[in-house]
C-alpha cells in the first residue's frame, strides 16, 4: 500500500505529471505518510531516473524542467509539513546555506534549509549561484555565533568550486569560526576529507542530524 504510493509519486515525476504529482503528494500526506519518506522514497528516486535518462540522451532539458516543476509543486505541500517537524524549541545555532557559484539547482538546497530550520537552526539563506566572496563575507559577519556553513553542488564543475572555497576560507583566517557541511549528489565522504570540510549528508533528514552533531 505504502510502497504503491511511493511508486506512484516516483512515476508522476518521471512522467512530468505536474497536477498528478501535487495531488498524489497531498493524498499521501493526508493518508499519514511522512513528508520525509515521500521525498526520499517517492520524489527523489523519480528525479534520479530523469537525471539518468538525460545523461544517457533518452531525455532532454525540457523534460527535466517539467519534472523539476512537478517536484516544486509537491514541495508546496511538503515544506509546510517539514517546518512543523522537529519541534526543537532550543536554538541550535546559525546555518548559512547556499548553492555553489555557477549552479542553480535549488530543490535539494531548499529541502536541506527547511529541515535545518525545523530542527532549531536560525537560517541565513544565500540562495543559488553564490560567489565565494559572498560566502566569506557572511561567515565574517556571523563569526561570533555558533556557525554552520551548508553548501550544495549538483554538478561536477560546481563541486570542484567547493575545493576553491575551502582554500579561501582557510586563507582568510575564518576556518576556526565555522563548521562546514557540504553536499549534493556528486559529493562523497572522500571528497570532504580531501578538501578539508567537516561532513556531508545523503539527504535532508540526515543533514539535520549531522548539522546538530557538528554544533
Ligand atoms: Co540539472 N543536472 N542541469 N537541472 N539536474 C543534473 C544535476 C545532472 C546530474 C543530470 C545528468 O547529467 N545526469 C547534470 C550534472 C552533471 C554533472 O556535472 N555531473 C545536470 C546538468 C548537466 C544540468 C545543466 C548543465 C543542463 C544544461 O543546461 N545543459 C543545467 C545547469 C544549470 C546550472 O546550474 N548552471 C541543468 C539544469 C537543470 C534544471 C534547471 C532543468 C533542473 C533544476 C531545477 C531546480 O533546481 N530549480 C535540473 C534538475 C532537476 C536536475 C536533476 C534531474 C535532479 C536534481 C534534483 O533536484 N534532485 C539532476 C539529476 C541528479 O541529481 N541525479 C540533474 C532532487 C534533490 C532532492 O536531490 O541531490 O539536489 P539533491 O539534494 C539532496 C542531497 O544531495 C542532499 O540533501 C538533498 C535533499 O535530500 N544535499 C545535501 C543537498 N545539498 C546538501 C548540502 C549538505 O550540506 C548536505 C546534504
Amino acid at each position: 500500500e505504502k510502497e504503491e504510493q511511493f511508486e506512484k509519486l516516483k512515476n508522476a515525476i518521471i512522467n512530468q505529471d505536474i497536477e498528478g504529482c501535487k495531488n498524489l503528494t497531498k493524498e499521501a500526506l493526508d493518508a499519514g505518510l511522512s513528508p520525509i519518506e515521500i521525498v526520499n522514497k517517492g520524489l527523489t528516486p523519480g528525479m534520479k531516473v530523469v537525471g539518468d535518462r538525460f545523461e544517457n540522451g533518452e531525455a532532454f532539458l525540457p523534460q527535466i524542467m517539467m519534472a523539476a516543476k512537478a517536484m516544486q509543486g509537491a514541495m508546496e505541500y511538503i515544506e509546510p509539513e517539514l517546518e512543523k517537524g522537529g519541534g526543537e524549541e532550543e536554538r541550535v545555532g546559525t546555518a548559512i546555506t547556499f548553492v555553489q557559484e555557477g549552479d542553480i539547482h535549488d530543490i535539494g538546497h531548499r529541502l536541506v534549509t527547511t529541515m535545518l530550520q525545523a530542527n532549531g537552526f536560525d537560517i541565513v539563506d544565500l540562495g543559488t549561484d553564490v560567489p565565494d566572496d559572498t560566502v566569506l563575507e557572511e561567515i565574517e559577519k556571523n563569526k561570533d555565533k555558533k556557525l554552520l556553513l551548508v553548501g550544495s553542488a549538483l554538478m561536477t564543475t560546481s563541486m570542484l568550486g567547493q575545493k576553491e572555497l575551502m582554500n579561501l576560507i582557510r586563507e582568510s583566517g575564518v576556518r576556526d569560526y565555522v563548521k562546514i557541511m557540504l553536499g549534493g549528489a556528486p559529493v562523497t565522504q572522500k571528497w570532504i576529507d580531501e578538501i578539508g570540510a567537516d561532513a556531508t549528508a545523503e539527504n535532508a533528514a540526515e543533514a539535520a542530524r549531522v548539522g546538530i552533531n557538528l554544533m
